[in-house]
């Protein structure tokens, strides 16, 4: 078994929707359990165009390779309606896998750890929500990394049972 990190991120459609859709098909999988799932965050397009993205990170374990696993998340995107007219197009759901336990891969069409996480604060912003310690293989701690994108515009967004806690307490436990 595996402890792995995925990056989700939206920003065509209804994104929001589609990251809780998405994790929710995650945790369907047999090959996969979700350990953790980070607040969603409302993002700046990143090297991008189009709207504002919602990213958010899951923690999951995992009996597939990583390459297996890699495969799974295309299938998923494809199930969401991802198309890719260019690179960095708007995007109905996005599934990047962030860490896979403490390997380090590097192939053409799969490199681990992310090769862009370090410098982007939609990945590690929630990552280290989620894990404080989290080390990033051949890096150190992501946490070290966060004063350097500061200035990046992030958001959490407030679920409506996170608004609804906060108005009424704890007895505020309805759904969405
Ligand atoms: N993904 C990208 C490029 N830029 N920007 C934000 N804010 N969020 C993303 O998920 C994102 C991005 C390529 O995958
Ligand atoms: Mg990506
Ligand atoms: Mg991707």
């Amino acid at each position: 078994m595996t402890v792995a990190y995925l990056g989700l991120g939206a920003n065509l459609g209804d994104a929001r929707q589609s990251l809780k859709d998405a994790v929710v098909c995650l945790a369907q999988q047999h090959c996969v359990t979700v350990l953790a799932k980070s607040s969603l965050y409302r993002t700046e397009p990143i090297d991008a165009q189009g709207d504002d993205y919602y990213n958010l990170v899951v923690k999951i374990e995992t009996a597939l390779t990583a390459r297996a696993l890699l495969a799974l998340c295309h299938h998923i995107e494809h199930q969401f309606g991802r198309e890719r007219p260019f690179r960095n197009a708007p995007r109905t759901l996005d599934l990047d896998i962030v860490l896979f336990g403490h390997q380090r891969i590097d192939e053409p069409d799969l490199v681990i750890p992310h090769p862009r996480a370090v410098e982007r604060a939609f990945v590690l912003v929630p990552l280290v929500e989620i894990d404080r310690e989290v080390e990033i293989p051949g890096v150190g701690p992501a946490q070290a990394l966060l004063p350097a994108i500061a200035h990046q515009r992030i958001e959490k967004v407030q679920t409506c049972r996170c608004a609804m806690m906060e108005k009424f307490g704890s007895k505020a436990t309805g759904g969405f």
